[in-house]
């Protein structure tokens, strides 16, 4: 279930013939001709025309990012051009196990298919249209012709049902941007389509990564037992997810100690910005969509704020063995369906309710009065295609957070980078119940309570 799925469809460096580079920089110089016009200025000609260079290959010019619980858009290199296809389409999507939804996306998948491209690579993106309504896709971040900036109504028509577009122009940047619709924006983007478009500096720059993490966060509104995500809502959401799932279903970032760990965040929900927050680390904020952070200018953190239409990306060196949850601090959102807008029972004495209405409603139980944390344990019935409110057993306990949490796994020692199974803790690193002797000779009073 945690295997990541890879779909790469690069062609390999012998593919790319002196007649396809030359092909490529013909292109390129008629690409260039078009902008010199008079509102081109002359750097934008000139990082055109430097950008004349051929397709970039994975593994040899740059690492592949990971998408976690996600895959790529296969490409093909035809003329020297990187050429894409990307199709929208209903998608029925899974979130977790129990609860599957009737969503919009790209390609089958919510959310679309990562993008990944390298600088100085000419691109040629085919859109067809296979919803019931118009849409079109929007490059967000991307430096572009204006006319390639898939705007509807602004800057082109919509694409309508059954239409293919083609979207065409030079990568001129570095960095983690997105792609999503730009038509019905509110009803389209709810459903989820959007997707990651990352561009690799065409030269590697700064320390070697060894694992690049690419993270999508989305928020959403299901009612239990509908399959519609609701794209009216506009404060209370109730599925929170990165790369479209809700933990337990997220799967784990899996890191050997002593590697350089980039994660790229990006935020294309309707309404909320997420502080994303690592434990065990302190990491440095490298990146943000509009481009690399210089050195000396990154800011060191534990938690980023990644807000609606932005990406962060962020580094670190994972030294430290663990199992390190990593999810957004919002705490409605690392809960699921069913923790939401429900009545304040804390601290409530139920006395005899229980009895006396389970007369009316046999099985009925007060719940709520000490939180939350205990509903999810108890296994209660849910209504169909729902989650229950919170998260999913971990290695101690059972984990009391769900939606949008993940979590850092990072051995000593990786067979594979498959999911590695619970962290075993070196024995004295754990917190357990502390030892009747220790409180002793500590003189701590713990009352009353009886302790082991
Ligand atoms: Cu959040």
């Amino acid at each position: 279930m945690t295997r990541t799925p890879i779909e790469e469809t690069a062609p390999t460096a012998s593919t790319v013939t002196r007649r396809e580079v030359l092909a490529s920089s013909g292109q390129l110089l008629v690409g260039a001709a078009l902008v010199s016009g008079s509102t081109a200025s002359a750097q934008t000609v000139a990082s055109v025309v430097s950008s004349q260079l051929p397709a970039a290959l994975p593994g040899r010019d740059y690492s592949p990012v990971i998408v976690p619980n996600g895959v790529k858009l296969p490409w093909k290199l035809v003329g020297g051009v990187k050429v894409f296809h990307l199709i929208a389409e209903e998608v029925e999507h899974e979130f977790a196990p129990g609860l599957r939804a009737s969503c919009w996306g790209y390609n089958g998948r919510v959310h679309g298919p990562v993008i990944e491209a390298v600088e100085g690579d000419q691109v040629r993106i085919y859109v067809t249209n296979k919803l019931p309504a118009p849409t079109t896709v929007h490059w967000h971040g991307l430096l572009l012709p204006n006319g390639m900036d898939g705007v509807g109504g602004l800057t082109q028509k919509a694409i309508l049902p059954g239409e293919t577009f083609q979207y065409e122009f030079t990568l001129r940047q570095t960095g983690t941007c997105m792609y999503h619709s730009h038509h019905d924006e509110m009803t389209q983007m709810a459903l989820g389509m959007t997707g990651l478009f990352v561009i690799h500096p065409r030269k590697p720059r700064g320390p070697k990564v060894d694992r690049d993490f690419v993270l999508m966060l989305h928020e959403w509104r299901i009612d239990p037992d509908t399959r519609r995500p609701d794209p009216n809502e506009m404060v209370d959401f109730n599925l929170l997810t990165m790369n479209a799932k809700a933990f337990p279903a997220t799967a784990p970032l899996v890191v050997k100690k002593g590697e350089r760990v980039r994660v790229r965040i990006g935020n294309l929900s309707a309404m909320d910005h997420h502080p994303i927050h690592l434990h065990g680390y302190q990491f440095k904020v490298t990146e943000t969509d509009g481009g690399e952070i210089p050195a000396q200018a990154q800011w060191p953190e534990t938690t980023v704020l990644v807000s609606v239409g932005a990406t962060r990306t962020i580094e670190f060196v994972a030294d430290a063995p663990g199992d390190w949850a990593f999810h957004c601090h919002m705490t409605h959102h690392v809960m699921n369906q069913m923790g939401h807008g429900i009545p304040n029972m804390i601290g409530v004495d139920p006395g005899a309710l229980d009895e006396r209405v389970r007369k009316l409603l046999p099985g009925y139980m007060t719940m709520g009065q000490n939180g939350m944390g205990d509903m999810a344990e108890m296994g209660m019935r849910v209504p169909a295609n729902s989650l229950p409110m919170v998260g999913g057993r971990g290695k101690h306990d059972y984990i009391t957070m769900g939606g949008m949490f993940t979590i850092l796994k990072v051995r000593d020692r990786l067979a594979s980078y498959d999911d590695p199974g619970w962290y075993e803790n070196p024995p004295g690193s754990l917190a357990t119940l502390a030892r009747a002797t220790d409180l002793a000779r500590d003189g701590i009073d713990v009352g009353g309570d009886r302790q082991g």
